[in-house]
C-alpha cells in the first residue's frame, strides 16, 4: 500500500461527542442502529474523486496551490493516473467512507483520440476493480466529463453539430460500460453544458429534444447491457451556462414528463445547486419524492451570498437536519447515497485538510441523522402538520377532492357561510422544536 496520508496510520473511528481528536469521529458511528438500520446503511457515504484527487487548487485567478504529489507525477499518464488511484483508495479505507464516485476523465487521462481514451478508461477500469476488490470499497455512481473539453463549448447532447453529439454519445457509452463493470449502483447525467446563453444563437426547443432523443439512448444501453443501477439527472440553474436545461427538480420533472421518460430516471440532488436555484435543500428533496425521481444527494453546501458553486462540505447541522428529515419521510435512500461533491478551500493545503473536511462533513450528516430521525419517530413535525390539514380528511374536505362540488356550488354555500376561522401557522413553535431535537441528540 502507498502511503500519501502517513499522518494517519489507521482507519478513522468513532470516538464520541467529547472527543478532542481531530482525526477521530464525534457523531459517526458507522454501526450504530438508528430507527432500524445502521448509521452506515442510512447514509452511504461516498467521496469523489476530482475535487479531492484531481483538482489541486487553481481557480480562475491562480494556480494550484495544494499538496498533491499524485497529481502530474512523473512517468507516462497512466503511471501517474495509477498514482493518483492509489492515493485515493489510501485515503477511501482510511476515512472508512464505502462508496466513491468518478467522471471517467478523472481517473483515466483523455488520449489523443477517441479510440485511445477508451483503451485508457479500460486500464484504469481494471485498476480500480483491483483496488475495489482488494479494500471492499464500493462505486456509488460513475460519469462522464462531457464538458471540459473545448468540443463541448456548445454543449455535449444539445450541440448544434451532430458529430459532437455522436462523440459525446461514444463516450457516455463508455462510461456506462465502465461504471456497469465496476457494479456502480447509479449512474449520473449532469448536465455540463446542456443550456444556452443567448437566444441569438440557439434554437431551445430543438436543444431539448436533442437531450431527450440522447437521454432515451442513455436508457437503452442501459438495458441492453444488464446495468442494474439507476440512471440519475444531476439539476442546476446556472453554471457554466446561463440557461441550464435540467434547472431544478421540477424542471428535471417536466422534462421526464414530455419525453415520457418517467420510471426510468430519478434525480440526483445537489445541494449547493438547490441554493442556486433558489430553493432550500429540503424543497428539493421533498419535490422529488413528491414527483417519485428522488435517487442520490450530492452533500455540500454553498453561500447565500456567493452566486456559483463553492462546493464547500456540509458543516450546517440544521440545514441538513431539514434534509435528511425528507429523506428519511420518503423512505431512504435505495440506489443513492450521500456524496461530498465537495472541495477544500484553497489555503487549505495539507493533505490532512482533505480528512478533516470528510471527518466534519460525515459528523455533520450523521448529527442531522439523529435529530431528523426523532423528529420523524415522535411525530414531532407530523402531528401538527396533520392537524394544520385536518379539515381535508373530514367530510366535507374529502367530497371536494373527490369532485362532488361545483365552482358555483361552492359560491352557494360561501353566501351562506361564515367568514372562516383563521389558526396560527407556528412556524416559529416549530423552529424551536427543531432547535430542541438538535441540542438534545446524543
Ligand atoms: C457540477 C456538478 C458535477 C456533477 C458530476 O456542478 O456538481 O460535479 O456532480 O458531473
Ligand atoms: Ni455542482
Ligand atoms: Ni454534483
Amino acid at each position: 500500500m502507498t502511503d500519501f496520508f502517513p499522518n494517519v496510520t489507521k482507519p478513522i473511528a468513532y470516538e464520541g461527542p467529547d472527543s478532542d481528536n481531530p482525526l477521530a469521529f464525534r457523531w459517526y458511528d458507522a454501526d450504530r442502529i438508528v430507527a432500524g438500520k445502521t448509521m452506515a446503511e442510512h447514509l452511504r457515504f461516498a467521496v469523489c474523486y476530482w475535487h479531492s484527487f484531481s483538482w489541486d487548487g487553481f481557480d480562475i485567478f491562480g494556480a494550484g496551490t495544494l499538496d498533491r504529489p499524485w497529481i502530474n507525477a512523473p512517468g507516462d499518464p497512466i503511471a501517474a493516473a495509477k498514482q493518483k488511484m492509489a492515493a485515493a483508495f489510501e485515503f477511501f479505507e482510511k476515512l472508512g467512507a464505502p462508496f466513491w464516485s468518478f467522471h471517467d476523465r478523472d481517473i483515466a487521462p483523455e488520449g489523443a483520440s477517441f479510440a485511445e481514451s477508451v483503451r485508457n478508461l479500460a486500464i484504469m477500469v481494471d485498476e480500480a476493480q483491483a483496488h475495489m476488490e482488494r479494500t471492499g470499497r464500493k462505486l456509488l455512481w460513475g460519469t462522464a466529463n462531457a464538458f471540459s473539453n473545448p468540443r463541448y463549448q456548445a454543449g455535449a447532447a444539445t450541440n448544434p453539430d451532430p458529430e459532437v453529439f455522436a462523440y459525446a454519445a461514444g463516450q457516455v457509452c463508455a462510461a456506462l460500460d465502465a461504471t456497469h463493470r465496476l457494479g456502480g449502483a447509479n449512474y449520473v447525467l449532469w448536465g455540463g453544458r446542456e443550456g444556452y446563453e443567448t437566444l441569438l444563437n440557439t434554437d431551445m426547443v430543438r436543444e431539448q429534444e436533442q437531450l431527450a432523443r440522447f437521454l432515451t439512448m442513455v436508457i437503452e444501453h442501459k438495458k441492453k447491457i444488464g446495468f442494474s443501477g439507476t440512471i440519475l439527472l444531476e439539476p442546476k440553474p446556472f453554471e457554466p451556462t446561463k440557461h441550464q436545461y435540467d434547472y431544478d427538480v421540477a424542471a428535471c420533472h417536466a422534462f421526464l414528463e414530455k419525453f415520457d421518460l418517467m420510471g426510468e430516471v430519478r434525480t440526483n440532488i445537489e445541494v449547493n445547486h438547490a441554493t442556486l436555484a433558489g430553493h432550500d435543500f429540503a424543497h428539493e428533496v421533498a419535490a422529488a419524492f413528491g414527483a417519485g425521481i428522488f435517487g442520490s444527494i450530492d452533500a455540500n453546501a454553498g453561500d447565500d451570498r456567493l452566486g456559483w458553486d463553492l462546493d464547500r462540505f456540509p458543516v450546517s447541522v440544521e440545514q441538513m437536519t431539514l434534509g435528511m428529515y425528507e429523506i428519511l419521510k420518503g423512505g431512504g435512500f435505495s440506489t443513492g447515497g450521500l456524496m461530498f461533491d465537495a472541495k477544500l478551500r484553497r489555503q487549505s493545503i495539507e493533505r490532512d485538510d482533505l480528512f478533516h473536511a470528510h471527518i466534519g462533513g460525515m459528523d455533520t450528516m450523521a448529527r442531522s441523522l439523529l435529530a431528523a430521525s426523532a423528529l420523524l419517530q415522535d411525530g414531532a413535525l407530523s402531528g401538527p402538520v396533520a392537524d394544520r390539514y385536518a379539515g381535508w380528511d373530514g367530510d366535507f374536505g374529502g367530497q371536494i377532492m373527490k369532485g362532488e362540488h361545483t365552482l358555483s356550488g361552492l359560491r352557494d354555500r360561501a353566501v351562506a357561510m361564515p367568514e372562516p376561522v383563521r389558526a396560527s401557522g407556528r412556524q416559529e413553535v416549530l423552529e424551536n422544536v427543531v432547535a430542541r431535537y438538535i441540542e438534545r441528540i446524543r
